[in-house]
């Protein structure tokens, strides 16, 4: 069975998504940052950087988010494109988002709602909405006219992409300026396993 380390609220809610897509048998094992657990000695013996999610797929550990789900479509063979040229591509998507596109999502959400108040910075909020229009034009060019990242099919790129920016549902982010993007999200987010992230999503912060 895989162990998955995280709370679905946080980045490890990627991997929810990417598990429910492979179908194999897996358990969440909560660790929810908010009290510190992911730092716990048995965490950082998994993951000594501290964070979420960790998955122990039968014995082999993997950190990092986009690793988790890369390896998941690579070993259980789905949503992995199948050709070199393709998968190459689903790479560049996955790294882009987390470098591109999720850096000024989280400076928003930190500084609107996540830190407490007395730490929250307008100013980096308003920055992170100004920074975040260029990773989203570039995505929107790159879906006009296509279904989905790589063409026909959703791949773990459409996965990944989508995941992160499904931080931007707890603002509420109008993606009505970028309609190639807000038609391709109702597509991936109709998805089981993005339905499934998101209610584990809800009952775990709640919880
Ligand atoms: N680049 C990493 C970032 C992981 C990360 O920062 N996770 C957060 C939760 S969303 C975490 O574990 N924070 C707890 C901490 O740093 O103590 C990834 O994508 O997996």
């Amino acid at each position: 069975m895989i162990k998955l380390y995280g709370a679905p609220f946080t980045r490890a809610g990627r991997a929810v998504w990417m598990l429910e897509e492979v179908e194999q048998p897996y358990e969440i094992i909560s660790k929810d940052p908010r009290s510190g657990e992911t730092r716990s000695p048995e965490m950082l013996s998994l993951n000594p950087n501290g964070h979420v999610p960790v998955i122990d797929d039968n014995g082999t550990i993997i950190w990092e988010s986009m690793a988790v789900n890369l390896h998941l479509a690579d070993k259980y063979q789905k949503l992995m494109p199948e050709t070199a040229e393709l998968r190459g591509q689903a790479y560049h998507w996955s790294f882009w988002a987390i470098t591109e596109a999720e850096a000024p999502l989280l400076d928003i959400l930190m500084h609107s709602m996540f830190l407490p108040e007395d730490q929250r910075d307008p100013d980096v909020a308003a920055a992170g909405l100004e920074t975040l229009k260029t990773p989203l034009a570039v995505l929107d060019a790159a879906l006009t006219g296509k279904d989905y990242l790589l063409g026909g099919e959703f791949t773990v790129a459409d996965l990944n992409v989508c995941a992160v920016l499904g931080f931007a549902a707890y603002i509420q982010y109008d993606f009505s300026p970028y309609p190639a993007i807000a038609s391709w999200l109702g597509r991936c987010n109709d998805r089981p396993g993005a339905q499934k992230m998101g209610q584990l999503a809800m009952a775990a912060m709640a919880g």
